[in-house]
């Protein structure tokens, strides 16, 4: 492992040759689009994972219907399936590693069902970088409040201390309030959130350089989009997507830039027009995705729909990981003039996402 050896030796010398070597090295944090040349990345881990008990209001506006009724406490997903996505997140890690990347990882074993919570697979909803900037995000799911400290926060602190140019911002107390959800829910609201407090997944939105392109959905409300943008590094701005997806939670299986120029959507869920709305994309060419995705027979996807193959990750805008069986993906991206790299993630998709949901770029370009 190029990436603990790295850090133990780093860590065992003295300030003066630390700052000298830290100065020469790459930062630890400093990303700002979603295809440049990916040089470090986060890969989460499942951990004793359980489906998450968010509101039952919110399970049934976002979840699969055939399976809400298992989003109560204590539930673990199937071990078997746990075991097969851990299984696959660490090979991922070990992708990333062969092709140069330097690859951080959560604690492991952590107990989500003790804990009340869900899984660290899915660091992509709970952490967004922008330039030098790490922003935690203050999820609207409160069994996800303590995602990021209990299996990320160890990481978080060594990736301040390898790059004093790294700012990391975590959650502030006002996000904490339990106060989104409204009882009774009025009906004519279009998400389950009010905007009592900010609250957003930093997967609902994708960065295109100096524009943040996000959209509201049932975790991102106007405060949080506020919030978002009050931590921004200077000259970097947040754009809203006109999405139509009455079950919107999370933007990354509804758009996947693939390179700069390049970018393939869902066409239930958006159009051309409004994506060529946004004067960072008004040159771009826009794809369609081609075919409705089918999800496998097994394991279920429990807590998605079938559309994680745009849920990929791009390492250089040349190459993609694309699930390993994925065939007809794997040739509509080669036809895009991509190389898919292939990669099992079947479990780990039946637990909440795909690649990009399962990652956080940490430096690019
Ligand atoms: O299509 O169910 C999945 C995105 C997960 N971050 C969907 C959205």
């Amino acid at each position: 492992g190029f990436d603990g050896k790295f850090y133990d030796i780093n860590r065992a010398l003295t300030p003066s040759i630390r700052m000298t070597i830290s100065s020469t090295n790459t930062p630890a944090v400093q990303a700002d689009d979603e295809w440049s040349p990916l040089k470090a990345v986060i890969v989460g881990r499942a951990g004793r994972a359980c489906f998450p008990a968010a509101h039952p209001e919110m399970i049934k506006a976002t979840m699969p219907t055939e399976h809400v009724h298992r989003f109560i406490p204590k539930n673990p997903f199937p071990k078997d399936i746990i075991e097969k996505a851990e299984a696959e997140l660490d090979f991922l890690a070990a992708i990333l590693k062969a092709e140069g990347v330097r690859v951080y990882r959560p604690l492991s074993g952590i107990d989500w069902i003790a804990e009340g919570g869900y899984t660290g697979a899915m660091p992509r909803d709970g952490l967004i970088s922008v330039g030098n900037t790490l922003i935690e995000a203050p999820f609207a799911w409160s069994c996800r409040s303590r995602e990021i400290k209990l299996a990320y926060s160890q990481m978080l602190r060594q990736l301040a201390e390898e790059d004093e140019n790294a700012r990391i911002v975590y959650r502030s107390a006002e996000t904490f309030a339990d106060t989104l959800i409204n009882e009774p829910q009025d009906e004519k609201d279009q998400w389950v959130i009010n905007n009592s407090r900010p609250a957003f997944d930093a997967a609902d939105f994708m960065r295109f350089g100096s524009t943040i392109i996000g959209q509201y959905s049932h975790v991102t409300n106007q405060a949080g989009v506020e919030y978002l943008r009050s931590h921004l590094p200077v000259g970097y701005h947040v754009e809203m997507l006109n999405v139509n997806d009455p079950h919107a939670m999370h933007i990354d299986a509804t758009i996947l830039p693939l390179r700069e120029g390049l970018l393939v959507y869902h066409p239930y869920k958006v159009t051309e027009d409004a994506l060529r709305a946004h004067k960072v994309l008004a040159n771009w060419n826009l794809v369609p995705f081609p075919f409705i995705p089918q999800a496998p027979e097994w394991p279920p996807l429990y807590m998605t729909s079938a559309w994680l193959p745009l849920n990929a990750l791009v390492l250089d805008g040349e190459r993609v990981i694309v699930e390993a069986s994925d065939e007809r993906t794997i040739k509509f991206y080669g036809e895009l003039g991509m190389k898919c790299i292939k990669c099992p993630f079947k479990h780990v998709n039946s637990i909440g996402g795909s690649f990009h949901c399962a990652t956080v770029d940490l430096v690019r370009g």
